[in-house]
């Protein structure tokens, strides 16, 4: 009899919804027909969108398997939870479903094209370009595959309704004035057979204890309330749930079907005076966040996605913006547990077909709209539902006028009264949102108007103007529109931790510069009340297949990189946002510091008082502004030792940093960047200094900067090659006497631009066909061969020199140059 308990637990589970997940797959595909396994997730883009070669595959794949079926009696369902992008689903060889986008869930009814005993699944994939299916056109990649978990579901034949990619089970928590709440349930159930059945509805608190339990006849509709007085409520600082239970039992008890939700009680309002969560004020502060990793693409394991959202939290942002596309439904329960407010929104981005594929790209995007409410309307973090990023960007970047413009305006104004429509019959308790670039067309045109609430992506002080027109822009959108809540949807710089400058400036790919930035932007939106929140471009870098950024086909606006490591911009906003969590941090910028002063302007990131040690002396001790702490600090030549310590004299951070002079007293080797100010570690873990750095070196007057934002193949230190100098006739190095190997580094930075070594103008394609460069090393002629557009070439020789390195164009010629380094042999 012991056993008798255990017993029943097993037999009461296996009544109701079994899932087995359907991990391995056969995969072939129209580029690579060789059949292969693979395991979910799976993308066919992790490596060619990050190649040397412009483009990614886009094409058709083909997942293949075979499951068996025991039970006859039961109900199946194939639920996908995220396809890229337009699948087809055939049950032994027959077509059972069809799906049209990448970022919604979608369940296939299989029961009548099964059989006992083994069946094949097929399911054909395309992420070919489809002008009915957003997104159409943006700024990421739109990796290709079955990227997400699929399950094979069981059900028995009474069970909750399946629509729109999940259970047909709604659950309203709505809040009166007095925070006592109305749990509103509505739903449908599957019963064919007209059964008697019961419905059982529990709520646990967050504690676990049942706080409500209720038992009522039900046929096929789910339709009832219940009230719970002054519930626990749920916000970011508590994100206290409860659970919810409703469960379809026959008349024998039996249980048949089982649905369960976490739900939080919240009640909230946007205005012009700000957000409202349960009655008070929240500033909404956070980041914006894509799907995709490192050498992953968008087939990221749901464990590793999780990381991110611990992270977003552990930051200290409240807010989320879900760009640009539905995600995983557990990085919504993660927000939910975790307390995240949710901005959630489908990919309609940068525009709307006008031809003859306007009506089929309407319908898949209600269909879209649809799913996505349905999908996670139970989500109390599910709180801003967005339908359109920056949807005019194409057609001011394309100058569309005339009839080509009206009809683009025409066809976007329709789409987006439907999908508010839509919104708010759907959700009408929600906030609807629309996220648009810094041009005046969406004002003009009144799309503004439709959304409750207004996102700005504004990209002052990188894309155009400075960091401090932020203000004056909100300022003057406030007085025209006063009553309009904003956020500031997007803000943000790319940024490479390899790349440090000490004049950091615009598009110089600096953390330095992405520090100023953010600060600048954070200052001006804590002092607006009517922007309501904010949210960084972006959590992490992400993969965008055409972007030539300092890594290229990644957009580096991320505050931590793509392998999810920390940039020191991380640990900024965690100090601002977390003064309960008192810490401090040494700014990692350059690993040596190469420079003739001593002096070294060290930044700590900090929300306490700091007291700071070099070489084991108190050097300073001092409290942060804005979470930075600045100390000047004299090195010594050689190694370092920097402590940082709390009041308490607790080691909070330690680093060693060594100090050489740029020159060969301390080094072998050095490397040197040209029309650059900043300091760049190569894929070596060498240190390049920029030319204005080094005393010893010599540029003939009227060279000029150039530069190119694009990727310079067959090479991984794209920064060093994206900036030169042009128009130097010569370069002159003093070294002391001996051996040197001198490496020179060309780049030809493309048709549109002038060539890297841009011989003068006149005979530069002559030259250029004939052989490319001939210069002057130490008064050895170099000839440096032509090389395919946004490649870059390499010449090296040994010198012998008393003291002076000399690189001189031919007579009458100028050239350009990327860099130059030194190795000293003897
Ligand atoms: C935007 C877009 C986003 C881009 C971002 C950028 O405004 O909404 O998709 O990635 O700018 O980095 O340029």
């Amino acid at each position: 009899m012991k056993n008798f308990p255990f017993f029943i637990l097993f037999f009461s589970l296996t009544l109701f919804a079994q899932k087995t997940e359907l991990k391995t797959w056969q995969f072939s595909s129209e580029k690579n027909p060789e059949v292969k396994q693979v395991n979910l997730p799976h993308t066919w883009n992790a490596e060619d969108a990050f190649d040397d070669e412009p483009g990614y595959w886009r094409g058709n794949g083909t997942y293949s398997k075979t499951i068996q079926i025991k039970d006859s009696s039961k109900v199946y369902y194939l639920h996908f939870n995220g396809a890229n992008q337009e699948a087809k689903v055939f049950v032994n060889n027959k077509l059972a479903g069809e799906h049209q986008g990448g970022y919604t869930a979608f369940q296939v009814p299989v029961s009548s094209a099964l059989k006992p005993g083994e069946n094949k699944i097929r399911v054909e994939l395309s992420n070919a370009h489809d002008e009915t299916i957003p997104p159409l056109d943006a700024d990421f990649t739109f990796y290709g595959g079955i990227y997400r978990k699929v399950w094979l579901v069981e059900e028995n034949k009474v069970h909750f309704k399946k629509e729109a990619g999940t259970d047909a089970v709604k659950i309203n928590p709505v809040m009166d004035e007095n925070f006592n709440a109305k749990v509103q349930l509505s739903g449908g159930i599957e019963n064919p057979e007209g059964e008697k059945l019961i419905l059982k509805i529990s709520l646990q608190n967050p504690e676990g204890k049942e706080v409500y339990s209720r038992e009522e006849n039900v046929a096929e509709t789910l339709s009832t309330n219940f009230a719970v007085e002054h519930p626990a409520l749920w916000s970011p600082a508590v994100p206290d749930l409860y659970n919810i239970r409703i469960a379809i039992l026959n008349d024998a008890s039996e249980q048949l079907d089982v649905y369960e939700h976490k739900i939080g009680f919240r009640k909230f309002k946007a205005s012009a005076e700000g957000f409202q969560l349960n009655g008070e004020e929240l500033k909404l502060i956070g980041v914006n966040r894509h799907q995709d990793w490192k050498g992953l693409g968008n087939a990221v394991p749901v464990e590793k996605q999780l990381q991110d959202m611990v992270n977003i939290k552990k930051m200290g942002a409240n807010f989320l913006r879900l760009a640009h596309y539905p995600q995983d439904q557990e990085i919504y329960r993660a927000a939910d547990s975790l307390g995240l407010i949710l901005w959630s929104e489908i990919p309609v981005v940068n525009k709307v077909p006008v031809a003859e594929d306007y009506e089929a790209y309407e319908k898949n995007v209600l269909q879209m709209q649809r799913e996505h409410i349905a999908q996670h309307y139970n989500n109390s973090s599910f709180i801003f539902i967005g339908y359109m990023n920056e949807i005019f960007i194409r057609m001011v970047f394309d100058n569309a006028e005339g009839e080509g413009k009206k009809a683009i305006i025409d066809h976007t104004l329709k789409l987006a009264r439907k999908l508010e429509n839509l919104t708010r019959e759907l959700a009408p308790k929600h906030i609807t949102v629309m996220a648009i670039h810094g041009n005046q067309i969406y004002n003009e045109t009144g799309i503004t108007s439709l959304p409750m609430v207004l996102g700005w992506n504004l990209y002052y002080g990188w894309y155009e103007g400075g960091i401090q027109d932020l203000g004056g822009f909100l300022d003057s959108e406030h007085k025209k529109f006063p009553k309009r809540p904003i956020i500031i949807s997007e803000y943000g710089v790319g940024a490479d931790a390899r790349l440090h400058s000490n004049n950091p400036e615009k598009f110089d790919f600096t953390e330095e510069y992405q520090l100023l930035y953010h600060q600048g932007y954070l200052e001006q939106v804590l002092e607006r009340d009517f922007v309501i929140g904010m949210t960084a471009w972006n959590f992490a870098d992400f993969g965008s297949e055409f972007r030539g950024d300092a890594m290229p086909h990644i957009n580096q606006k991320g505050l931590v990189n793509f392998d999810r490591s920390p940039k020191n911009i991380y640990y900024w906003y965690k100090a601002m946002l977390r003064p309960d969590e008192k810490f401090s941090r040494i700014y990692r910028d350059v690993p040596v510091h190469i420079d003739f002063s001593a002096e070294k302007e060290l930044k700590i990131i900090s929300n306490q008082q700091v007291i700071i040690k070099l070489n084991g002396i108190k050097t300073a001790e001092k409290k942060p502004e804005g979470g930075i702490v600045e100390v000047k600090l004299k090195l010594q030549e050689g190694s370092n030792s920097i402590e940082v310590l709390n009041r308490k004299n607790e080691l909070e951070d330690q680093l060693d940093l060594v100090w050489q002079k740029p020159d060969f007293s301390a080094h072998d080797w050095l490397g040197i960047n040209f029309g650059t100010n900043s300091y760049f570690m190569d894929n070596q873990c060498r240190q390049w200094i920029p030319a204005s750095a080094l005393e010893q070196l010599k540029i003939s007057e009227g060279a000029k900067s150039i530069k190119s934002s694009t990727n310079i193949r067959n090479t991984e230190d794209d920064p060093l090659f994206q900036k030169g100098l042009s128009e130097v006739k010569n370069v002159e190095i003093e070294v002391p006497e001996g051996k040197y190997n001198v490496q020179l580094l060309f780049t030809n930075f493309g048709k549109d631009k002038a060539l890297a070594y841009e011989l003068n103008k006149k005979n530069a394609d002559e030259e250029t066909s004939e052989g490319g460069l001939k210069i002057l090393l130490n008064g050895e002629m170099l000839e440096v061969k032509p090389m395919k557009e946004f490649h870059f070439n390499k010449k090296s020789l040994q010198i012998n020199t008393e003291s002076k390195i000399k690189i001189e164009a031919t007579e009458e010629t100028v050239f350009s140059i990327s860099g130059i380094s030194l190795k000293k042999i003897n």
